[in-house]
């Protein structure tokens, strides 16, 4: 088969807050249909995560991510990866309840614990709509976003019990020897070749600059050897699209979406995730790069 792009869209997440733009997706049914017409623009994941419908608070309701779920699965056949990750201050028992509820394909699985730094996003804001934002920002500061070795062995065991390939999010190069670690002590534990997401720009973790996506890359190839490994990368924050871009270059796939980046360009918001896959998708057609569809990605991910 061709090699082709994987283009995941990160719907809403759990980083930004509602008044950082009025085009984040918050209620089950903006989540759905930014999802769905994602999907239509050309991605073929999407990665979600549920928020309060009152206030735009990361939410682990497991109703709320019934509805989104029965509906992109109702209007579309994407990929959805559910979100491991959560939001700020879940227990990692209430973060990985969505996998045995809903055995979704995906799911991501943080590979180590940070400090999950969002508090810089607190200074640019001045007028707040709801009063949780700015503080749930700021905590940030003090924040160990949990994901020890005994977390990720059992949420792994959760994810094969139930069918779901786990999504591996490396937020620094240590994470992929944290990985690499748990599968040799864990043989079979992990279905090959893996899935992993490298993930620049989060602040606690590596930055996003393009050198770091090719030393991540380089590493995972001496650690793993690169077939036993498929992967895709975000750059958060301004560096979207340039690490987008370079990842599908390196034979990588990629995620956009507005959990990753509020803006289409520096300055402008972008009106809705599928505007970033519009775009991704024409910048990758420069370079002559196919998009993959949903069932190519399937085939691809060893997921069909
Ligand atoms: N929040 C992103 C930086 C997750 O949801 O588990 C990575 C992510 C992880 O999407
Ligand atoms: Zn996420």
């Amino acid at each position: 088969m061709k090699r082709k792009v994987v283009v995941s869209a990160a719907i809403t997440g759990a980083i930004h807050t509602p008044t950082m733009s009025p085009y984040l997706p918050i209620t089950p049914e903006q989540i759905a249909r930014d999802a769905v017409a994602a999907v239509e623009a050309g991605a073929a994941e999407v990665h979600i995560h549920a928020r309060d419908p009152e206030n735009g608070h990361p939410s682990a309701d497991l109703s709320l991510f019934r509805e989104i779920v029965q509906e992109i699965r109702r209007e579309c056949d994407a990929i959805i990866c559910l979100s491991t990750g959560g939001g700020q201050g879940m227990s990692v028992e209430e973060r990985v309840s969505v996998v045995p509820e809903f055995k979704p394909e995906l799911a991501s699985l943080n590979m180590g614990s940070i400090n999950f730094g969002m508090f810089p996003l607190a200074k640019k804001y001045k007028d707040w709509i709801y009063d949780w934002e700015k503080p749930f920002l700021e905590r940030t500061r003090g924040f160990i976003f949990p994901n020890t070795f005994s977390d990720i062995e059992r949420v792994l065991r959760i994810m094969k019990d139930n069918g779901t390939k786990p999504e591996l999010e490396i937020y620094d190069v240590g994470h992929l020897y944290n990985l690499f670690h748990i599968m040799s002590e864990n043989e079979g534990l992990l279905d090959e070749p893996i899935y992993i997401q490298f993930v620049t720009g989060i602040l606690g973790g590596i930055g996003a600059a393009i050198e770091n996506l090719v030393f991540l890359k380089s590493t995972a190839d001496r650690l793993l050897g690169s077939d036993r490994y498929h992967w895709s990368a975000i750059g958060a924050g301004q560096m979207q699209f340039p690490i987008c871009a370079t990842a599908a270059l390196l034979e990588g796939n990629c995620r956009v979406g507005l959990e990753d980046n509020l803006n289409i360009e520096k300055n402008v918001l972008a009106k809705s995730n599928a505007d970033q896959v519009m775009k991704i998708v024409n910048i990758l057609s420069q370079f002559s790069l196919e998009i993959a569809s949903t069932s190519e990605a399937r085939q691809m991910m060893g997921l069909a």
